[in-house]
Parts: structure tokens; sequence; C-alpha cells
């Protein structure tokens, strides 16, 4: 397919930029920040308070109807499928919002937000369910929650899409949930014509070895290949919206790029709402943002960014790769950041005229589907993709290694950390997201890794982790290679 031609710095500065990140994550485990998976307990605050903790944010236009786009966002990591019994839910004293910037002035010209109910048929049981469930509505599922969401426009206006909806509960069993598939289905909701609303619990999408944070893969590059978040479920919402509710003026064709975040707000004891968590970009606030305004990261705004605009520049962890590995760290200030994180790259997903540099996952929603995605969006030639808005599959982590090795400046690579899809398989259709690892499931967490390769065991991975030990060796080096490898991947020439 005809791919949209971006200069040579322009695609450098994209891969690159995410490649200092990730790297970036690579080496957080030989400092003193509290970092893990995308934005699982990434802050000291919040890590305290899962329910509330945003994990991930996901913006990309539907591939079976373009005139839409789909918002995911997912709450409280970590979900064992079978830690009863009181199951997962998501916070009464809460709102959920996702936010969209479409005129880059960093302030939100759209907010969705969910709120949630609690409801018991009986308290008279420790049960979430005290027969089979085989519809949402079924007596049986004795604990369940309600959502409301809502639209709220720039000028305050606020406007009700769905009510009293039930939320998809947690999988908790195939004795309690004989076909858990059907309440999926039946928890996804049309409220008008070309919306769709999906909110329940869900397999976690995020998917990548978090061994990373044990020194690199522990040590010796021994501990790869392992999807970590494996059989851990989420809390997500999901919403599927015609591109018109999102763009300035509600003209996409004319105005196609927006920024949008998600935030949570915890209601105090004095009755407001206080912002406790943020999140646009993978990665931004564990890699980016020192610990010591993780928190504070949690509860700003996107206008309040100017202030973290010399983390971004001039980040820490470069330094610290120097001190420990006397590897010399780029020069600064890293404008190249700047573009993927704060504005958006030229040419992809940068708004035309003025742009307030703010933190936000930007999305070009002109940018046609990709009939087959590469997991390596933009990098793979795959403009649909990171950091171009971000799919369910963008594999955000390989995507980094490999513009370490090379992959710009013609050099071809496998790198990664052997873990290239999910777990489990996303849907085709709204709203995408793997349906909830099962509490009945003895072993939710099975290692794909090493040992499991080594067993007869034949898993849809094993294909993928072919040749991983190679890789496993050249990402050691990448990632130790990789900040002072920018500098140079940026000097050099290649288009995408
Ligand atoms: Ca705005
Ligand atoms: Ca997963
Ligand atoms: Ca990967």
């Amino acid at each position: 397919m005809k791919r949209t031609r971006l200069t040579t710095r322009q695609g450098a500065i994209a891969l690159a930029c995410t490649g200092g990140l990730l790297t970036a994550v690579g080496l957080a485990g030989l400092g003193p920040l509290a970092a893990t998976a995308s934005s699982h307990r990434e802050a000291p605050l919040i890590s305290g308070t899962p329910q509330y903790d945003t994990t991930d944010l996901y913006a990309f236009r539907s591939p079976e109807k373009q005139g839409t786009v789909t918002l995911v966002a997912n709450w409280l990591p970590f979900e064992e499928p079978a830690g009863g019994p009181n199951f997962y839910s998501f916070a009464t004293d809460a709102q959920y919002d996702i936010h969209v910037d479409n005129n880059a002035d960093a302030k939100p010209d759209v907010t969705f937000r969910w709120t949630f109910k609690d409801h018991y048929v009986t308290k008279d049981t420790f049960l979430a369910a005290t027969g089979p469930v085989t519809s949402l509505k079924d007596k049986n599922l004795n604990y369940y929650q309600t959502y409301k969401l809502v639209r709220i426009a720039k000028s305050g206006k606020v406007k009700t899409i769905v009510n009293n909806k039930r939320v998809a509960p947690s999988n908790i069993g195939k004795a309690s949930m004989p076909d858990y598939a059907a309440l999926r289905k039946e928890a996804t909701t049309m409220p008008e014509k070309n919306v769709k609303s999906f909110v329940g619990q869900a397999e976690d999408p995020f998917f990548l070895d978090l061994r990373v944070f044990d020194l690199l893969y522990g040590g010796d590059l021994s501990e790869a290949g392992d999807d970590t978040l494996a059989g851990f479920n989420v809390q997500s919402v999901a919403l599927q919206v015609p591109k018109r509710w999102l763009a300035k003026k509600g003209n996409a064709t004319k105005n196609p790029v927006i920024g949008t975040w998600s935030t949570t707000q915890k209601k105090s004891t004095n009755g407001t709402y206080v912002q406790v968590s943020r999140l646009g970009n993978p990665l931004v606030n564990e890699v980016v943002i020192p610990l010591k305004l993780k928190d504070g990261f949690n509860a700003s705004k996107p206008t309040q960014d100017v202030g973290a605009l010399k983390y971004v520049t001039n980040p820490e962890l470069p330094k610290l790769v120097e001190s420990v590995y006397g590897i010399d760290a780029p020069k600064t200030p890293r404008d190249d950041l700047v573009s993927v994180f704060l504005t958006g790259v030229k040419g992809l997903n940068k708004a035309k005229g003025k742009v307030t540099p703010s933190e936000q996952l930007r999305l070009n929603m002109s940018t046609p589907v990709t009939a087959e995605p590469n997991r390596l969006g933009v990098i793979g030639g795959d403009t649909q993709g990171y950091p171009n808005g971000r799919r369910l599959g963008d594999d955000v982590i390989d995507i980094a290694l490999q513009v370490v090795e090379g992959e710009l400046v013609g050099s071809a690579n496998d790198l990664g950390d052997g873990v290239n899809v999910n777990d489990a398989a996303f849907g085709d259709t709204f709203p995408y997201l793997a349906l909830p690892a099962s509490g009945s499931n003895a072993d939710p967490h099975p290692s794909t890794g090493a040992s499991a390769k080594q067993s007869s065991t034949q898993g849809p991975l094993d294909g993928v982790l072919l040749g991983r030990e190679g890789s496993m060796a050249m990402s050691g080096v990448g990632l130790l290679a990789l900040v002072a490898g920018i500098g140079g991947a940026l000097r050099r020439r290649r288009d995408v």
C-alpha cells in the first residue's frame, strides 16, 4: 500500500525518541525509579490506590469502521483472575476521563467521563456470583456495577451518552460464568448510530518482559521472552465515536490531528474531585519524569507541561548510563524527544498552526487503516501505528530496541524482548480487547520464555520466539548502546 512519506529526519526523530524512552526503561533498574510497565504502578502514591491508576491509553482509527476512532483506557493493573471473593471494580468515588484536545492549545475540547455505581442483589452472602451467570441481568450475578458515560464540551455543556448500563463483570470462572463471551457481547452497547461503548474487565493488552527492570533482563540477558503481564486483567473502557465528534469544528478532513490523554479524579473528603492519575503516551511518567515529580505529574494538566520540558529535553537516564557504563550521553537539549511527546511529528501527527507543547498521545485521524498492521508501527513502515496514536498490538518496547540497532540506518533487524504479541488474541471488531483471563485457570500466567520453549508444549508464541537468543544478545547490547546510538542515528539518513 502507499506509504505516507516522511522526511528522513522526521522519521528518524519519531523512532529515536521512542527508542530513547524505552532504553531509559531498560535502565530504570539501575536507578531509584519506582517504574514498572507502561504505566502500571509508576508513581509512589498511585501505586497504593490501583483502582484509580491508569495503565494504558490507546487511540486508533477503527479498522472495520474508518469513519470512527476508538479510544481505550485501562485501570487497575495486575488483576489476578482468581482474586476473589471481592473481585475487581471501578471506584465509585471517582471520575474516569479521556480528554481530547483538537486545537493544539493543550486544553481539552471534548472530555468523555465514566462514573460508576455498585449494586448487590443480596448482602447475605460472600459470593459475587451465587450460581451460573448467563446474562448481565442474571440474579445470580450478586455484585455488579453500572456506569454512566457523558460527553463534556469545552463550554462545560454535558451530554449523556450512556446511562445505567451494566459493566462486564470479573471473569470469576467457568462454573459461575459458563459463557463469558456472551457477557462481553451483552456489555457492548450502541447508544446511537456509529457510537459503541464497552466497559468491563479485559485481559491486559500491554505485553512485554518486565524483567527488563532486573538489571537489563537479569544482568546476563537470561531473562527475556516472557510476557510478564500475561493472564492479568484490567478494568477497561472502550468507546468508538465518529471522527467528527473529536475534530476541531467537527471537521476531521480539515483538522485531522487530535491529542488525547486520560485522567482519574478521586472524590476528596470535602466533596471536590482531585486528579490523581494522568496518562497520554506510554512510559512518560515512568522514565522521563523524576521520582520527586511523579505524583505531581499525575496531578498536573497538559498546560503545565512547559515545566516538565527540561526533563524531556535533558533526561536523567542517559546521564545515569554514562556514569554507570561510561557511554557518552547524547547531546542535550533533546529536541527530538520534544517532537514525539510534546508537539507531534511534522508530516505525521503534528497539528497545523501553533502547537502548545504538552504531553499527549497524538493521532492523525486521516491516516488510512493498515490492512495488515505492523507491530512496529511507523518504524515498520506502518504510519498508522505508534507514535501516530497507539493500537492494541503496537509493540512499543521492540520499536525502541530496533531503532537502537540500526533499523533506521539500513540495518534491518529483529530485535526485541522476545514478546511480539499479546498472550491473548485481540478481536477484529469493537471493543477489540481480549476476553479477561478466567479465574478457573489454575495457571493463568504460563511462562512463554526459555523454559516454556524447551518444553514440548506448543503455544501460539513458539514461532515468534524462534531466534530469540540472538535477539536477546543484541537487545542487551542495544540497551547499553542506545543512548549513545541515537545521536548517530539521527545524523544518518534513511527514508521511512
Ligand atoms: Ca484544546
Ligand atoms: Ca496480556
Ligand atoms: Ca516486544
